[in-house]
């Protein structure tokens, strides 16, 4: 059939964004304690979305609750203290009723550890972002679809990486985990896209404001994890959590399956234009 669009509605497509209104729906978002995870939830309350916040450190939790309460914006937050590698956490997490009402999952649980070369690494630190990134995400999606399905559609969200589409040298394993997350995703979508699912992977580059991505990597070393983002700007928290809000609130015919979002002076994982630091 052709149909055609009037101008008038192109028009108006150019001055606002038909962007969606959310408020009332459910969010579970994973790894909300910190950086992005942080950032989105509140977001996201902003928005109007109740959430669940899921994560292990409970007073950081208890926090952002209290931020977003005393606030007033007319949403409900439930606190869910675990691990996503743990049974209970999935215990908790229905008794809280989050597998009959979640709407949305921000799967973004995860993290780096380490930064040497195969050969000489730690494999505690290997099985850290494995079981986090991998097992426990892709944990985490398999409880939680069955209800957004059952309930008529919702949205699954994946923090990704730019290390999901490159790799480099002292990234083996977190970049293998991001790598497996971003096809995670892709067999999600289309095991889901004839179910009114959709499915983005937000993929950042460097993440450093409003986060504690590199003082996590290199295990409190300040002066290596403030290095990583010397003479640039990075994207900050904030910058990721508009995205994933961006993707959620997209009309209902459109998917973003990937947001590549990158700082604008990063052109690729190793590649970062500095500015000379000043004396
Ligand atoms: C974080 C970005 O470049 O450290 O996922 O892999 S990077």
């Amino acid at each position: 059939m052709v149909s055609t669009q009037t101008f008038d509605t192109l028009f108006e497509a150019g001055r606002a964004a038909p962007l969606v209104d959310i408020a009332g729906k459910w969010a579970l978002v994973s790894g909300a304690s910190s950086g992005i995870g942080k950032a989105t939830a509140c977001a996201l309350a902003a928005c109007g979305c109740n959430l669940y916040l899921l994560a292990r450190r409970q007073d950081r939790l208890e926090e952002i609750k209290t931020e977003i309460d005393k606030r007033s914006l007319g949403v409900e937050v439930k606190v869910v203290v675990g691990d996503i590698n743990m049974d209970d956490t999935y215990v908790t997490l229905k008794e809280a009723g989050a597998t009959e009402t979640v709407d949305f999952l921000i799967n973004n649980a995860g993290l780096a550890v380490g930064k040497d070369p195969v050969g000489q690494a730690n494999l505690g630190d290997w099985k850290t972002m494995l079981d986090a990134n991998c097992w426990g995400a892709f944990r985490l999606a398999n409880e939680v679809l069955p209800g957004i399905v059952a309930r008529g559609g919702g949205h699954v969200v994946m923090t990704g990486s730019i290390a999901g589409l490159e790799a480099y040298e002292g990234g083996a394993v977190y970049c293998a985990s991001k790598h497996a997350a971003h096809a995670f995703m892709k067999v999600l979508r289309y095991e889901t896209y004839s179910k009114n699912v959709r499915c983005t992977v937000v993929a950042p580059g460097f993440v450093g404001e409003g986060t504690e991505f590199s003082e996590v990597r290199f295990k409190g070393d300040q002066t290596k994890a403030a290095a990583v983002y010397s003479g640039m700007q990075e994207l900050r928290a904030t910058d990721v959590a508009a995205q994933i809000v961006w993707a959620l609130r997209q009309p209902a015919n459109v998917c973003l399956d990937m947001i590549h979002v990158m700082p604008t002076c990063q052109g690729g994982a190793t590649r970062v234009h500095r500015q000379p630091a000043t004396v």
